[in-house]
């Protein structure tokens, strides 16, 4: 067959073999990994990509002309690679992605089409700062969790309970990340209450964060530390503790989470959400908005915080919330584990709607 438009070919095979690169990174990174931020920041790329010229189509698919590619002879004869590590693959599918996508933006530039072309390369250059999130994401030993609650202390609002009841009850009710978040006491006290914490957290394969001080995270080996805005900066806190740390940080806007994200961090805490009288020098809740905004654009893992109760916690994550920070909702009730199982059930109750 006559090959009347080499341009639109071009990009049908490129749009084909980058959405299958990047789907094998996909799959690699939620069925290999389990990481829910990297496989969901994969699909919306992947998406992005085929949306971008979902006018095309059928121009496309009219002029596929596979029996006629002289590339398939080729492909055939040619010995299948030995690629076992999920590096070597991924490595390997991420330079497919990326020449895929130069080779899109060429054909279209071709094809006069240069508003869909410059969307390519836009494309293409998150797929470069992609790329080293995952390599990062696997190359950290410590990784933020996939669950759906994130318990913080708060002795204060405990019911006259201590830090290390309430943990030992976070732990037996399944919870797996834990932070250590305690802003009266002397250094001493904290010391030891972190150093117990992180035997009962290690013993369940729980992890442990240490809020505000660095110091007493790295000195009590817990996973990570949580830090505010006007803390030492991610890159000088990542200088201290190394690749093999988590470090977490509280956001209230859209270019303070896209700044962390930059700068380093593994996870981002998203709020307040609601109004809270748990943090004392809280900002005015930011509300539903930039809980959407962090659905949409966070490609780290988010925390979303402040004020969520049982009784307003589907709208959070009706709004796409998947791990939600709760203090005095959990840490002030009567029944620590049975408040857990119930909260943990109204979210699952909530994903379900959704599928
Ligand atoms: N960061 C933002 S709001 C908040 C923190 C630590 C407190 C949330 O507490 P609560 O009791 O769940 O409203
Ligand atoms: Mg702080």
């Amino acid at each position: 067959m006559k090959n009347n438009n080499p341009y639109i070919r071009t990009l049908d095979a490129n749009l084909n073999r980058v959405s299958e690169g990047i789907r094998v990174i996909e799959d690699i990174f939620r069925f290999g990994y389990e990481n829910i931020a990297m496989t969901h920041s994969l699909r919306n790329i992947r998406h992005r990509v085929r949306n971008t010229s979902q006018m095309l189509t059928s121009l496309l698919l009219h002029n596929r002309q596979v029996a006629f590619d002289p590339g398939v002879a080729i492909s055939m004869k040619t010995n299948i690679d030995h690629r076992n590590k999920h590096t070597d693959i991924l490595q390997a599918n991420f330079k497919r992605v990326q020449e895929g996508l130069r080779s899109i933006e060429e054909s279209l530039k071709s094809m006069g089409k240069y508003d869909i072309a410059k969307q390519y390369e836009q494309i293409r250059f998150q797929t470069y700062s992609i790329e080293k999130k995952c390599y990062l994401a696997i190359s950290r030993k410590k990784f933020f969790p996939a669950t759906d609650i994130y318990c913080l202390t708060a002795e204060s609002l405990s019911c006259g309970r201590t830090n290390l009841a309430v943990v030992e009850e976070m732990i037996q009710a399944g919870i797996k990340i834990i932070q250590y978040r305690e802003k009266e006491k002397p250094f001493d006290e904290k010391y030891r209450e972190c150093m117990k914490i992180r035997e009962m957290t290690q013993a369940n394969d729980v992890t442990f964060i240490v809020n505000d001080h660095v110091d007493l995270a790295l000195m009590t080996k817990a996973d990570g530390v949580h830090i505010g805005q006007t803390d030492y900066p991610v890159e000088a806190v990542r200088a201290l503790t190394g690749d093999d740390f988590i470090i977490g940080i509280s956001t209230h806007a859209p270019e303070e989470a896209m700044r962390a994200q930059e700068a380093g961090a593994d996870y981002i805490g998203v709020g307040p959400i609601y109004s809270t009288k748990t943090k004392k020098d809280v900002c005015d809740p930011v509300g539903h908005a930039y809980l959407e905004f962090a659905v949409k654009n966070i490609t780290i893992p988010f925390v979303t915080i402040g004020g969520i109760k049982e009784h307003n916690i589907h709208e959070v994550v009706r709004l796409g919330a998947t791990c939600v920070g709760i203090v005095s909702e959990i840490t002030g009730a009567y029944n620590i584990g049975e408040k857990i199982m119930s909260i943990r059930q109204k979210i699952k109750d909530c994903q379900n709607e959704t599928i």
